[in-house]
C-alpha cells in the first residue's frame, strides 16, 4: 500500500507539475473547432488544472498551484499558504469566459509542506461546486483525501475529509440533486500481522456535507482502487474498479447496496459515465491483446498499450468495445458525453491512432480532445489547443469546456488573462466542435411532377445527413425555374425559409420540360451548415426527361 501510495503521489503530481517540461514546440490550433473563448488562468510559479464541470452555461476549473499571485475575483476570504504548498484553487467562468469567482481554496491541517492534488470538481443545481483532492505530506508516507464545497458565489462552504493515512480519491461525480460521490482505495493495517488490506470504496456524501454510505466494493491483499463513478437519474452509482490489473463494473443502488458486479477485461480503468439514455461508457487503457471486442473500431492491440472504450447496458451486458490507439502509448484523461457524442482527453501521439484521423496534423504531440459519435462506432472529429496539454473535458449545449496546462502559445479568443505569468499556466478554452450536415447526397421528393396538371404539390428534401446524427433543420432559400413564368405576375413557387418548397406542376407547351432549381441550408442543433440545390423536372409527357436551360427565372417572384 505504501508503495501504491507513493507511486500515485509522484506520477500524478509530480508528474503533472514538474516532469511535464518537453513541451512540444509552438504549433498553430487546429482550423476546425471555433472558440468561444481562449484565456491563461495562472500566477508567476505553477497552476495546472485538472478538472473541468459546466453548469448552467458557467465552467468551473479546479486544480493545484503554488503561484503567490493566482487570480482571485470576488472571494474576500480567499488565501494563500506558502510556496512549500502546493494549494487547490478553483475558477468559475461565465459564458463568456469571464470569472465571476476565482479563490484558492483552504490548506488543511496546516503544519509543514504539502501537496494538494486536485482530482475532480462537480457542480450541484445551485452552482456549489464540490472539489475532491488528494493531500500528501512531504516526508509522511501518507495521504488524506480533502472535500470541500464551495458556495455559487465563491465563497468556502463546508470542508471535510479523511485523515491522514492511506486514502486516495481516483473518481468523483455530483448527482444532479448535488450529492457527492468519491470513489477511490483505502488501506487498513491488521494490528498483529502487519499486513495491509486494500479496499476499494463508494463514499456517497449529501450536499450538506453529511455522509450517506461509505461502502467497500471489494477488497484485496493487493493493488485495488476504485478509479471512476458515475451516477444515473434514480441516484444508482456505477463504479469502476481495478483489481490487479482486472476491471469490472458494480452497480449500487441508492443506499449503497452491490446490485450487480461485471467483468471487463485486463488493464487499467480510467473513468465511467452515464448517457442520456442508461447505458454506460468505460474508458481506460490496457496492455492485453485479448481485452474483449465487440462492435470494434479497432479489434487488436497497437503497441505497447492502448485505450479502451466499452460501452454497457444499465443492467452491465455488453454493447460495443473497442481498442483506440495507434503503434505508441496512450493516455485518457477524461470522458465526457453529450446526446450526440463521447468526447475524450487523450495523450494519443501517433499518426496511426484512428484518434487522429479527425485531427489537424499540426496538433503535433499535445493531449488533445477526440470527438466519437455516441454508439462508439466512428471517431467524428478532434481538436488542440495550440501547443496546450487537455486534461479535463466537460460539455453542454453551449460548447466543450477544456483545462490542463500551457506553457505559450495558448490561441487567445477573448482572453480574460492575455499573458502568461510563467512557468506551467492553467487555461480556460471553450470551443464548439461540430462538423456540419453533409447535403452533397441531397435529392428532391418527389423529382418529378405528373400529371402536369397546374397542382402545387409539397417537395421536400431527402439525403441530408449529419456527421454527429443530430436533428437537421432544413430552409428553402430560393427558387428558381429555366422557363418563364406559367402566368405572368403570378409564382409557380413558394416555400421560401420553410421546409418545403410548393411547386407548380406545369410547363410551357412546345417547350423541352420545366426544371425547378429548389436551393436551401441545411443547419444542425450545433448551428453547424451546408447548403444545397435539387432540381425538381416537370416533363412535358409521362414519363420523359426535362433539358435543364439553368437557373433562369424567380419562380417565387410576381413578376
Ligand atoms: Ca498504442
Ligand atoms: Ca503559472
Ligand atoms: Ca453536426
Amino acid at each position: 500500500m505504501r508503495n501504491t501510495i507513493e507511486s500515485s503521489a509522484r506520477s500524478l503530481l509530480l508528474g503533472a507539475l514538474t516532469a511535464l517540461a518537453a513541451v512540444s514546440a509552438a504549433l498553430p490550433a487546429a482550423a476546425d473547432p471555433t472558440l468561444i473563448y481562449s484565456t491563461y488562468l495562472g500566477g508567476s510559479l505553477n497552476d495546472v488544472g485538472f478538472a473541468v464541470a459546466v453548469q448552467g452555461g458557467n465552467t468551473f476549473i479546479m486544480g493545484s498551484t503554488n503561484s503567490p499571485d493566482y487570480p482571485v475575483v470576488a472571494v474576500s476570504s480567499s488565501k494563500y499558504g506558502d510556496e512549500d504548498v502546493v494549494q487547490l484553487f478553483v475558477t468559475a467562468l461565465g459564458p463568456s469566459g469571464t470569472p465571476f469567482y476565482s479563490t484558492y481554496l483552504p490548506i488543511t491541517n496546516d503544519n509543514g509542506p504539502r501537496v494538494m492534488q486536485g482530482l475532480g470538481i462537480g457542480v450541484g443545481p445551485d452552482g456549489s461546486a464540490y472539489v475532491v483532492a488528494n493531500t500528501f505530506e512531504y516526508g509522511y508516507e501518507s495521504s488524506s483525501i480533502n472535500v470541500v464545497k464551495v458556495e455559487p458565489g465563491g465563497a468556502l462552504g463546508w470542508d471535510g475529509g479523511t485523515g491522514y493515512g492511506f486514502a486516495l480519491a481516483q473518481g468523483m461525480t455530483v448527482d444532479s440533486q448535488g450529492n457527492l460521490y468519491i470513489t477511490g482505495l483505502d488501506s487498513s493495517q491488521d494490528r498483529d500481522t502487519g499486513d495491509y488490506t486494500n479496499m476499494a470504496f463508494v463514499w456517497k456524501i449529501r450536499a450538506d456535507g453529511s455522509t450517506s454510505y461509505w461502502t467497500v466494493v471489494d477488497s484485496n491483499y493487493f493493488e485495488i482502487a476504485g478509479r471512476g463513478i458515475a451516477v444515473d437519474a434514480a441516484g444508482n452509482a456505477y463504479v469502476v474498479v481495478n483489481r490487479s490489473g482486472d476491471i469490472s463494473v458494480t452497480k449500487l443502488d441508492p443506499l449503497g447496496s452491490v446490485r450487480w458486479s461485471t467483468y471487463l477485461g485486463q488493464g487499467d480503468s480510467r473513468d465511467i459515465r452515464v448517457a442520456a439514455d442508461g447505458s454506460l461508457v468505460v474508458v481506460g487503457t490496457t496492455t492485453s491483446p485479448y481485452f474483449p471486442t465487440l462492435n470494434a473500431i479497432q479489434t487488436e492491440l497497437r503497441g505497447p498499450n492502448d485505450l479502451f472504450l466499452t460501452r454497457l447496458k444499465p443492467w452491465g451486458s455488453r454493447i460495443s468495445s473497442t481498442y483506440l490507439g495507434g503503434s505508441g502509448t496512450e493516455e485518457v484523461f477524461d470522458l465526457a458525453l453529450e446526446a450526440s457524442s463521447i468526447l475524450l482527453a487523450v495523450s494519443s501521439p501517433e499518426a496511426d491512432s484512428p484518434l487522429r484521423a479527425a485531427l489537424d496534423p499540426s496538433c503535433g504531440n499535445v493531449n488533445f480532445v477526440a470527438k466519437l459519435d455516441a454508439t462508439a462506432s466512428r471517431v467524428l472529429d478532434g481538436a488542440c489547443v495550440g501547443g496546450s496539454h487537455v486534461l479535463g473535458v466537460a460539455v453542454d449545449s453551449s460548447g466543450i469546456s477544456l483545462a490542463g496546462f500551457a506553457t505559450a502559445d495558448l490561441p487567445l479568443v477573448n482572453a480574460w488573462q492575455p499573458s502568461h505569468a510563467g512557468n506551467y499556466e492553467t487555461f480556460a478554452t471553450k470551443l464548439v466542435l461540430n462538423d456540419p450536415p453533409d447535403c452533397s447526397a441531397a435529392t428532391a421528393s418527389p423529382n418529378t411532377l405528373w400529371p402536369a396538371d397546374g397542382r402545387f404539390v409539397s417537395v421536400f428534401i431527402r439525403g441530408i445527413t449529419d456527421p454527429e446524427s443530430e436533428r437537421v433543420t432544413i430552409a428553402m432559400t430560393s427558387i428558381f425555374q429555366d422557363e418563364g413564368l406559367t402566368k405572368p405576375g403570378t409564382p409557380d413557387a413558394t416555400g421560401l425559409g420553410a421546409f418545403t418548397a410548393r411547386l407548380r406542376a406545369t410547363r410551357l407547351n412546345g417547350g423541352n420540360g420545366r426544371v425547378y432549381h429548389v436551393s436551401f441550408t441545411a443547419t444542425d442543433a450545433q448551428g453547424g451548415a451546408c447548403v444545397g440545390t435539387v432540381k425538381v423536372c416537370v416533363p412535358i409527357v409521362q414519363g420523359g426527361t426535362c433539358v435543364d436551360g439553368g437557373a433562369r427565372v424567380d419562380s417565387t417572384r410576381a413578376n
